[in-house]
């Protein structure tokens, strides 16, 4: 039976490498917008991949509001809660809560269900750029479990016509973009004191391309344009999630 099992898990977990080794859109960071994102993506029928460092999906939203079990939108998400079905409850003040669990959960089944695929424990450590001009065209990964015993055992690559860093606070993907291909010209400003609600607008309305190929969503675009934090409401996440959707459609459909 062992034998069976292990044959199963080779054969089929084989063939998904094999199939997700080049993808139209690269996601990196299962969090709120790279969930978001990989949906909108995803029902386009874009063939879409997300890797995520962690055994688990979510990103920040297991926290909660402060470790308190309840997550902060507002109004100008609903559309969004509402097309992942996801349950909520009106606060004070135009504010919506929302169970931490219940948002992971619907967030990734929402993506699944698009058609999106999620690889598990996957950690990226560099981007692949081409130049005449300078493109980004996919990235170098290896098992995240790799990274943690400090192994060195050389990457795996994926292309991927759009690359987006969902990474969250360290905007890790850009950063390494930036440093290692000063040819890209991305200049990295790093985010600003709290200021929710002006954030959580600029969050939005700044997620965009970074440099052909190389596209940015949910906090780390606050990291990349100087942006101030917005602390414990999820609304921005989502909404820029969206918005790099829409942005990566128009470009790929040219
Ligand atoms: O941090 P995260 O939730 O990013 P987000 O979608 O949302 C931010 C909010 O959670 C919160 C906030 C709310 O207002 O500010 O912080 O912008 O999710 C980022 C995910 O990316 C993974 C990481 O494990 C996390 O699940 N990640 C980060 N770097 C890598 C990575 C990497 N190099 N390779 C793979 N996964």
């Amino acid at each position: 039976m062992e034998l069976e099992i292990q044959k199963a898990i080779i054969k089929y977990g084989l063939e998904d490498l094999y199939e997700y080794s080049d993808v139209d859109v690269l996601i990196v960071g299962a969090g709120p917008s790279g969930l978001t994102a990989a949906k909108y993506l995803a029902e386009k029928g874009f063939k879409t991949l997300i890797y995520e460092r962690r055994l688990s999906f979510g990103g920040g939203i297991g926290g909660g509001g402060n470790m308190i079990p309840k997550v902060v939108v507002q109004e100008e998400a609903l559309s969004i809660i509402n097309d992942f079905k996801i349950r909520y409850k009106r606060a004070d003040n135009n504010l919506y809560i929302i169970d931490p669990a219940e948002l992971i959960a619907k967030l990734a089944t929402g993506a699944l269900e698009a058609g999106a695929k999620i690889f598990l424990g996957v950690d990226v450590e560099d981007v692949i750029v081409r130049e005449d001009p300078p493109k980004v065209v996919g990235v170098l990964w290896k098992w995240s479990a790799i990274e943690i015993a400090g192994l060195h055992v050389d990457p795996l690559y994926t292309h991927s016509k759009a690359l987006v860093d969902a990474t969250g606070h360290d905007a890790e993907i850009i950063r390494i973009a930036a440093e290692k291909n000063p040819e890209l010209n991305i200049n990295i400003k790093g985010t600003r004191s709290n200021w929710s609600e002006t954030s959580e607008k600029l969050v939005v309305d700044y997620t965009n391309k970074v440099a052909e190929g190389l596209y940015v969503t949910g906090i780390a675009v606050c990291e990349i344009f100087g942006l101030p934090r917005m602390g414990p409401i999820f609304g921005g996440m989502l909404r820029s999630g969206k918005k790099i959707a829409e942005i990566i459609e128009k470009d790929l459909k040219g």
